[in-house]
């Protein structure tokens, strides 16, 4: 059969997402997320404009030749909006394939490697106290790692750190909408690395202490120190086992990392902005990370994420793949459907959507017992509500921008 149509959809069931909606001559629909936080229509025209008049009456089957038609042939390659683009329609042709094989998509990947993935939640706190609180909810949903992010004393507002809404709610959602009309734009927030480096070793300490030694423990540095500063961090508190420190340099200086893994055994995890194996080329061969943290969202659907994996794979490095709420159901599932299938799989990041997300988008991945698993649904088990994502109009939203002290913008 062939590609008949393409649809882009652009719907905001409490967050923004871009959905590929492909659907076949003999009426097969499949899904694709291209959601790229804050830069959603940059991928939208590139799907509409670029991608989709060149796919119409094309096999649908050929997955690995249309991401490499997608990937080759325009000559620009790689990038966060290109490779989002091809994401959305390499997850589709993948829906596809699973659906007409009357499969969930892990059995096309591979088979199940494994009963079940183990899953982190996102725990934060104003203060240590808060942040207790949260992981103690986490802990009672069943969640054997969390991410702990905190206050920092002398700083008012951190990206990701929230107090838990009354009622056990930990939501909270990464682009924040402020300054509406005609000059909106993004939030901004006053960082300082040397009070983070001086208090995070406390936060570690006492959730230590509070929770003992099984509960895994991952950080998140948001790409905001220098070499020298991360790898500070980075020995102070390796002595409380860190499952992972995330993003501690900026992604893109590879050979940063190298200064780290000198100084300290902490493990570390980059990538949720690299969007293909060539930005992972050094990390990999030179092991100087030990979790790859792309999502199928951004680096070029599954077959681009496969990839990366695929190489990971030689050097003993596993997945921990990025999974906030930007990224859509789809996504995930893409995500679920991939680590259940890898052997190197690590630890697939939940940050669960809200109940206005699934009111439209219908996931059929479960939670249990700290672990996430796809489902058996055939495809990738993800139903897109399109009436009612409708009723949810596109709303201008973007991550807060990060500065120092002296007004000079700064990394992240
Ligand atoms: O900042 O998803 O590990 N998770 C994160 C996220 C990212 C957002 C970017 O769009 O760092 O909160
Ligand atoms: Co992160």
């Amino acid at each position: 059969m062939t590609i008949e149509r393409i649809d882009v959809d652009v719907t905001s069931p409490g967050r923004n997402f871009v959905t590929a909606v492909v659907t076949t001559g003999d009426g097969v629909v499949g899904l694709g997320d291209g959601t790229l936080n804050g830069r959603e229509f940059a991928v939208v025209s590139y799907l509409r404009d670029h991608v989709a008049p060149t796919l119409i009456g094309r096999d649908e089957s050929q997955i690995e030749s249309i991401w490499q038609y997608l990937y080759r042939s325009p000559y620009w390659r790689r990038g966060p909006v290109t490779m989002a683009a091809v994401a959305a329609i390499d997850m589709a042709l993948w829906d596809i394939a699973a659906k007409k094989a009357g499969v969930p998509l892990y059995k096309l990947l591979g088979g199940a490697s494994r009963t079940g993935l183990l899953s982190y939640a996102h725990a934060s706190g104003t203060t240590i106290e808060k942040l207790n609180e949260a992981i103690h909810g986490y802990v009672e949903q069943g969640f054997r790692a969390v991410r702990i992010q905190s206050g920092v004393p002398g700083l008012d507002q951190i990206y990701g750190v929230h107090d838990s809404a009354p009622g056990g709610k930990y939501e909270y959602e990464p682009a924040g909408r402020t300054e509406t009309g005609a000059a909106m734009r993004p939030a901004e927030e006053t960082w300082d690395t040397a009070a983070y480096l001086r208090h995070l070793p406390s936060v570690f300490a006492a959730v230590r202490e509070e929770f003992g030694g099984d509960l895994r423990i991952l950080h998140d540095g948001h790409h905001r120190m220098s070499p020298i500063e991360a790898a500070r961090l980075a020995k102070d508190i390796e002595p409380y086992a860190p499952f992972w420190l995330e993003d501690c340099t900026p992604g893109e200086d590879q050979t940063a990392l190298r200064l780290v893994r000198h100084h300290s055994t902490t493990p570390l995890a980059i990538g949720e902005v690299f969007n293909s194996v060539h930005d992972y080329q050094t990390l990999i061969t030179e092991r100087l990370i030990d979790y790859v943290r792309s999502s199928a969202t951004h680096a070029g659907g599954i077959t681009g994420l496969r990839q990366i994996m695929t190489f990971a794979g030689i050097y003993g490095i596993r997945s921990g793949f990025h999974g906030p709420t930007d990224v859509s159901p789809v996504g995930m599932a893409a995500n679920l459907h991939l680590g259940l299938a890898l052997h190197n799989f690590g630890i697939q990041e939940y940050m669960p959507h809200s109940e206005t997300t699934l009111s439209v988008f219908r996931t059929s991945y479960r939670f249990e017992d700290g672990l996430l698993h796809p489902g058996e649904t055939p495809g990738l088990g993800v139903g897109l509500d399109r009436e009612a994502a409708s009723r949810y109009e596109y709303q201008p939203a973007y991550l807060p921008v990060n500065r120092l002290r002296d007004g000079s913008v700064h990394d992240w």
